[in-house]
């Protein structure tokens, strides 16, 4: 199939991109480049080592003998979207081209506005791309089970009956974000399914877990074919975070109680799910949504898993319970449903022994270049101007 990876630089979008070449479609990536100029402004750096996006496109070209085609863009810009729509007539774009940090989302209002404008216009126009240039093509959409939040029910995946007052519906499944970032991809969310009905596009809105790990079949061929490992306040995920305080004997970063529960998805099967959905595309019109997650655990829990395993590798590795700087339950229910990929073939890999001691012995190898300035928080979801103001100075 012809296929357009927007966003296929980044950490998801690199491996996804060389795993669907493997397979023999026809990808082309579309990016801006806006996450490596995040870390070049603020000096940050993924630990393990990546490549310009060029050297990846022709390490693959020389590991494999495929060619990935490559458009440099944005998608607020419609007119760059536009043109690649054409050019390419894809049967499949995968949509990750989004500022994905909520710490990000929440460092000050210039920064809020960023990231919904981004991210909510920037998927508009690519509805308004399909529309006009590929409306048979089916936009495979990463979303957020923040979305979702942590309510005091099952998680439905996207839609749930309810009975009101001697009548039922079935309908989109309540949402509670925790910042606005969370909050842009509900947006996203809405603003897909409408298209959907009006226009008859078909989408699949993949509701997503915190993914961990940075190998897959692919990447592991050449060093050059990396992909990031992010552990910073700002776009470093907790397991990811964890994995690196261990490392350097600092104690393990839990923001309050540490009851927090999510959802959590291998490198592996997130690549996996996307062509699951992608072999098997939503109908002429159909918004579909799918909880791409395969195991849940609370912050605790992980915290619990890397001390014992750092442990075993002669590591002194205790935990902290910092004063949360986000707003959000630490102790709640959670039980999230995630049938329909399984129900599709998804065969999980789940967070073993070996995937842990892997993501810990890369902090151990990389240990000198982790910068210990990156690992208290700097975002406060409370924060006054008073406070970004001192921050910044
Ligand atoms: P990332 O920041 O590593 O990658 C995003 C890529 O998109 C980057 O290469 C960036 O340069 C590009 N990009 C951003 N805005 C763009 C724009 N306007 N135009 C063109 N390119 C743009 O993020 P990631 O971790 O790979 O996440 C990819 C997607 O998956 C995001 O939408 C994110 O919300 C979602 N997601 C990620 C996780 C996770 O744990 N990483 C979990 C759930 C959902
Ligand atoms: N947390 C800590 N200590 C840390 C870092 C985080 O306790 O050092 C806590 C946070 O307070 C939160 C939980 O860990 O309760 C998860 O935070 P995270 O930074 O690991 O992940 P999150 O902010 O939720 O975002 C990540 C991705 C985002 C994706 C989301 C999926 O960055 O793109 O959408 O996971 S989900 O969590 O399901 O919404």
């Amino acid at each position: 199939m012809r296929i357009l990876i927007l966003g296929g630089d980044g950490y998801l979008g690199w491996p996804q991109s060389l795993y669907l070449s493997s397979q023999g479609h026809d990808v082309t990536i579309f990016d801006n480049l806006t996450r490596r100029h995040f870390d070049l402004e603020r000096g940050f750096a993924s630990l393990l080592p990546i490549y310009t996006l060029h050297e990846r496109i022709a390490t693959w070209k020389e590991v494999s003998g495929k060619q990935i085609q490559l458009r440099i863009g944005d998608t607020m810009d419609y007119e760059a979207l536009s043109s690649v729509f054409q050019d390419v007539q894809p049967e499949a774009v995968v949509h990750f081209a989004e500022q994905r940090s909520a710490p990000y989302s929440m460092i000050d209002r210039k920064h809020a506005v960023y990231t919904q404008t981004t991210n909510v216009i920037g998927t508009l126009n690519v509805l308004y791309a399909i529309k006009e240039f590929a409306p048979a093509c089916h936009l495979v959409k990463l979303g957020t089970m923040g979305e979702y939040g942590t309510p005091n029910i099952d998680i439905e995946e996207g839609f749930i009956e309810i009975q009101h007052k001697g009548r039922s519906d079935v309908l989109p499944f309540p949402k509670q974000p925790g910042s606005m970032y969370h909050l842009s991809k509900v947006h996203d969310s809405h603003n897909i399914m409408f298209c959907c009905k009006v226009w008859g596009l078909r989408a699949t809105d993949l509701n997503q877990g915190v993914v961990y790990g940075v190998e897959t079949d692919e990447t592991t061929q050449d060093p050059r074919l990396a992909t990031r490992f992010d552990y910073d306040q700002i776009y470093g995920t907790a397991l990811n975070r964890f994995c690196v305080q261990a490392s350097v004997g600092y104690p393990l970063t839990v923001y309050g109680k540490g009851g927090q529960t999510r959802g959590y998805i291998n490198l592996k099967d997130t690549i996996r799910c996307v062509e699951l959905a992608i072999t098997s595309p939503a109908q002429e019109g159909e918004y579909r949504v799918f909880n791409q997650i395969t195991e849940q655990f609370s912050l605790l829990e992980l915290a619990e898993m890397v001390t014992g395993h750092s442990r075993q590798l002669g590591l002194e590795t205790v935990t902290t319970h910092l004063p949360n700087p986000r707003v959000e339950a630490e102790q709640h229910y959670y039980n999230a449903t995630h049938t329909r990929l399984i129900e599709l073939g998804l065969k999980p890999h789940l967070l073993n022994d070996a995937v842990l001691d892997g993501l810990i012995r890369l902090a151990i190898t990389y240990r000198e270049q982790i910068d210990r300035n990156l690992i208290l928080p700097t975002v406060n979801w409370r924060m006054t101007k008073n406070d970004v103001e001192r921050n910044d100075s």
